[in-house]
C-alpha cells in the first residue's frame, strides 16, 4: 500500500471543496487504506482526503493512545453541536511545526458512513471533537491558520514558502 504525498500550505489545492462520495466501493476502500497508512507514517491524529489532493469527502482519524483504532468517516455531517466552545492548541500535517489555539465546539455529533458504506454516528468530545472539526474544515477547503489573525497567517505563509524553497535548494 503506497503512502500518499501531503499537500503543504499555502498550496492553493488545499482550498478545494470536496464532493460527496457517491459509492463506497473498492476504489474508496483503497484510498482509505492509503490514507490510514499515510496518517500513521506522519504521526498525525487525522487526515482529510483534501490533504492528499483527492477532493472527495473522506476523513481518517485515530486519537487513541495505542494508535491502532483508525476511524473512517465518509460524507461526514455534523448533526449536533454544543453551545459550549473550547480553546485548544492545533497543528496540521499540511502546516508542519506550526501550532496555535483555535476555538471550536466542545462537543459534536457527526453522522457519517464507515468504509463498508454503513451509516453511524460519532459522539465526539476532547481531542476527537477538535480533530473531526479540523478535518471537516479541510473538506470545505479551510486550513486552521485561517482562524488566526491576518498578521500571524502571513507570517506562517512566508515561513512555509521559505522552508519549501530551502528544502528544494538542498534536494
Ligand atoms: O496530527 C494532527 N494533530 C492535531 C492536533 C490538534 C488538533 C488537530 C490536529 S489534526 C493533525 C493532523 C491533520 O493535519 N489533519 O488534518
Ligand atoms: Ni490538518
Amino acid at each position: 500500500m503506497p503512502q500518499l504525498a501531503i499537500l503543504r500550505y499555502p498550496d492553493p489545492r488545499l482550498h478545494t471543496v470536496a464532493r460527496p462520495v457517491t459509492a463506497v466501493d473498492d476504489r474508496i476502500r483503497q484510498l482509505v487504506a492509503d490514507m490510514i497508512e499515510t496518517m500513521y507514517a506522519a504521526q498525525g491524529v487525522g487526515l482529510a482526503a483534501t490533504q492528499v489532493d483527492v477532493h472527495e469527502r473522506v476523513i481518517v482519524m485515530d486519537t487513541s493512545e495505542e494508535r491502532k483504532a483508525p476511524l473512517v468517516l465518509i460524507n461526514p455531517e455534523i448533526v449536533e453541536r454544543s453551545a459550549e466552545l473550547a480553546l485548544a492548541e492545533e497543528g496540521c500535517l499540511s502546516v508542519p511545526q506550526v501550532y496555535d489555539r483555535v476555538e471550536r465546539h466542545a462537543r459534536v455529533r457527526v453522522h457519517a458512513l464507515d468504509r463498508e458504506g454503513r451509516p453511524f454516528e460519532l459522539d465526539a468530545q476532547g481531542l476527537t471533537a477538535v480533530c473531526v472539526q479540523h478535518e471537516m474544515d479541510h473538506l470545505v477547503g479551510k486550513v486552521f491558520v485561517e482562524y488566526l489573525s491576518a498578521f500571524k497567517r502571513d507570517r506562517i505563509r512566508t515561513k512555509m514558502l521559505k522552508r519549501t524553497r530551502d528544502e528544494q535548494r538542498r534536494a
